[in-house]
């Protein structure tokens, strides 16, 4: 066996980093850190861990029945995704580090009646439909820095473009746990041992391709879709051998694995606006701006098909919007179909 002496001196030793540990270590490194921020992550950590109990358990406890509206103790049983909405919600208020909460499962904003410093915006399980199928599914969150602190927390401390959020990720319950973090300074992977409990470094610095091979849309949706978008979906299926097309097609139907599949092997994901979905179908401030900004600091590109997710000023908390994202090159020939600068 190698000795972990060979390992080389000047390099940090990034084997065995925990989540905490990382988040730590990041957090030291900041000018006037208080460990709110710190706290806060970890507390986002440990809801998932909880949430990831009951999602590994779903198939089974459906076996034995506990599935529909009472148990066999006569308790009423959540769905999956009511559970991980009131898990992280109780999670967040506990931590005292909130001013602001809302949830694509809740219709209000939950406002604290403590002046808590930071804003957290989630969709507490993504991909719904696909947990009685056994496919893969996922949190995500985005946390924002209040603008005013002192002042009495208010739902509009949400309604902030998403070029302001200060940490985002998400989860994706798939083979493995893994919990994707950037909080400005790059994105980086944890996997959870699920024997230690705890989410272990697994992929740090992750970077999105600058061009990929993989395109991921929802075709069924094709006879909805404008000319523009017809014409781009046609190219891509095109072949020419100089630039590797036709790509290939990946579509989960989770927005969180289609994603997190873009963002290791590059290309792209769109849930364009059509005529069924005019202003799009994912929630800017749940969805799109969590996965714009892990994007970004992942070198990669997240637009609405014209304009960048991260400069959208939201109106409100449940605001749809179109989402085009993955590698530099690919989302940047869709924006070219899309405006009509290129047909072919
Ligand atoms: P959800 O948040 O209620 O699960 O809905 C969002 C999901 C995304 O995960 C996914 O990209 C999209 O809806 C799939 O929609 P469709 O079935 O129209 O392709
Ligand atoms: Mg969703």
């Amino acid at each position: 066996m190698e000795s972990p002496s060979t390992f080389p001196q000047a390099m940090p030793n990034l084997v065995g980093t925990t989540l905490r540990e990382h988040v730590l270590t990041g957090m030291h490194a900041a000018p006037g850190a208080t460990g709110e921020f710190t706290s806060l992550l970890n507390h986002i950590s440990l809801a998932i861990r909880i949430i990831n109990g009951r999602v590994r358990a779903a198939g089974l406890a459906g076996l034995l029945g506990y599935t529909g509206e009472t148990n066999v103790q006569g308790e009423k049983v959540q769905k999956l995704d009511q559970f991980a909405n009131d898990v992280l919600l109780n999670v967040l208020q506990r931590s005292g580090h909130c001013g602001v909460i809302a949830s694509e499962e809740l219709d209000e904003a939950v406002i604290a009646d403590h002046p808590g410093k930071y804003v957290v915006l989630f969709d507490p399980l993504d991909g719904s439909s696909n947990i009685d199928t056994n496919v893969s599914i996922g949190t995500v969150f985005a946390v924002l820095r209040r603008k005013y602190p002192e002042l009495h927390p208010n739902a509009t401390d949400a309604l902030a473009p998403g070029r302001e959020i200060v940490g985002a990720g998400y989860v994706v319950f798939g083979p493995s746990t893994i919990f994707v973090l950037s909080t400005g300074r790059g994105v980086h992977g944890f996997t959870l041992d699920p024997e230690v409990g705890e989410f272990f470094l697994s992929a740090p610095n992750i970077r999105c391709p600058e061009r990929g091979k993989t395109y991921s849309i929802n075709g069924g949706n094709s006879a909805s879709w404008s000319e523009e978008i017809r014409r781009w979906a046609a190219y891509i299926k095109e072949t020419d051998v100089t630039d590797g097309r036709p790509y290939t097609s990946r579509y989960v139907g989770s927005m969180v694995a289609d994603a997190h599949r873009t963002l290791i092997k590059g290309g792209i994901f769109a849930y364009p606006a059509d005529k069924k979905s005019p202003k799009g179908k994912l929630r800017l401030l749940y969805e799109a701006n969590p996965m714009a900004f892990l994007f970004e600091q992942a070198g990669g590109m997240a637009i609405d098909g014209k304009d960048r997710i991260l400069d959208v000023i939201p109106r409100e908390l449940h605001q749809r919007t179109p989402l085009v994202l993955g590698s530099k090159e690919d989302v940047s020939i869709f924006r070219d179909f899309f405006t009509g600068a290129r047909t072919s």
